[in-house]
């Protein structure tokens, strides 16, 4: 009769240690520095709301139907474009904070776009 092995191997133990870190790393992130005029009601985003925030587009793809009027916030410190490749619409600059809004297109399709100062950053509209 041998004693019941304890698995004490790194594995699975540090898959978890590296997502927690990673976690916690994204909320000590956005807790620390935002400047003051927040507040208000910061209305949970709609489906036709693209949020862009530590250089990312988030979601990444947007379906809405041809016409939709899309809000684009910044909440990242730098500021950021919404920019379809093919230009069919474009925030132009929106400084940090700021919101912009663009009119998807009212062909269907699927429009890519990138932020023109961090071309990077990329997303999809989809249109149908
Ligand atoms: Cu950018």
């Amino acid at each position: 009769m041998s004693p019941p092995t304890t698995a004490v191997r790194g594995g699975p133990t540090a898959t978890l240690l590296t997502v927690l870190v990673a976690v916690l790393g994204l909320v000590a992130g956005c807790g620390g520095t935002a400047g003051g005029g927040g507040g208000g009601p910061s209305a949970p985003t709609a489906a036709d709301t693209v949020v862009i925030k530590n250089f990312t587009f988030v979601p990444a793809s947007v379906s809405v139907a041809p016409g939709t009027r899309v809000m684009v916030l910044n909440e990242d410190q730098a500021p950021h474009t919404l920019t379809a490749r093919d230009k069919s619409f474009d925030t132009g600059t929106i400084p940090s904070g700021q919101r912009r809004e663009i009119t998807a297109p009212t062909k269907p399709g699927d429009y890519p776009y990138i932020c023109t100062l961090h071309p990077y950053m990329t997303g999809t509209l989809i249109v149908q």
